[in-house]
């Protein structure tokens, strides 16, 4: 599976694969949208109290993911991240590859932009490959996805099989849909008591 590079993989849609991976969450998965458009689908991809909307800073839904990851192993946790995030915060990555959290998944949503402030260029629209940065890193199960297929097959044995995982998925540059309440405290309080942290 997925010995694709970016440059064949198909561009897809946020929304479309937010919504398809909403979809398959049927065990209590927490999910941690980055700042701005990730969030705004997840968010409009429907409201689960197992979700976290960051706000404000980039770069840290997969330091946040992770360590909901460690503190709860038997829940899957997913970080949804846009690429100029992830690339503000690249050691979470070594990080993560050694700690070694089965249940995280990240999934990065590929548009080569800072898209929601303007859309000046990011390094991954250029050479950089953040799968392969990623299994530079040490986490061995990172991937393009090609399309939308092999994407919902790679979310499957995502959320079934052992991870880290790092699934990337190159996008187009529609803007996000939703918009998130932006109320941290409220954000913070509902997702504590959605994964029992808080009752
Ligand atoms: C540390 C930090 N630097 C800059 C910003 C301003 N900012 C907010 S979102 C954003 C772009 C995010 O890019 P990406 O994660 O690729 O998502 P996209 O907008 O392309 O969906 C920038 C530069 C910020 N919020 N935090």
């Amino acid at each position: 599976m997925s010995g694709h590079g970016k440059t064949n993989a198909k561009t897809m849609n946020r929304f479309d694969l937010t919504k398809r991976l909403v979809l398959r969450l049927t065990q209590g998965e927490a999910v941690i949208g980055g700042i701005g458009n990730t969030n705004f689908d997840l968010w409009e991809a429907g409201r689960r109290p197992e979700n976290f909307y960051m706000l404000g800073s980039m770069g840290l839904a997969v330091p946040i993911a992770l360590g909901v990851a460690l503190a709860q192993p038997q829940r899957r946790v997913i970080a949804l991240e846009g690429d100029g995030s992830l690339l503000m915060q690249l050691g979470a990555l070594g990080t993560i590859a050694t700690l070694a959290p089965r249940n995280l998944v990240v999934v990065v949503m590929y548009n080569g932009t800072y898209q929601i402030t303007g859309n000046q260029k990011t390094a991954t629209a250029f050479k950089t490959d953040i799968p392969a940065m990623a299994r530079g890193a040490g986490l061995a199960q990172s991937f393009w996805a090609a399309d939308e297929h092999e994407y919902e097959e790679l979310v499957a044995r995502a959320l079934a099989e052992p991870g880290p995982w790092l699934i990337a998925a190159r996008i187009d540059h529609e803007p996000g849909v939703g918009a998130t309440d932006r109320d941290p405290a409220q954000i913070r309080d509902r997702f504590m008591r959605g994964i029992g942290a808080k009752s």
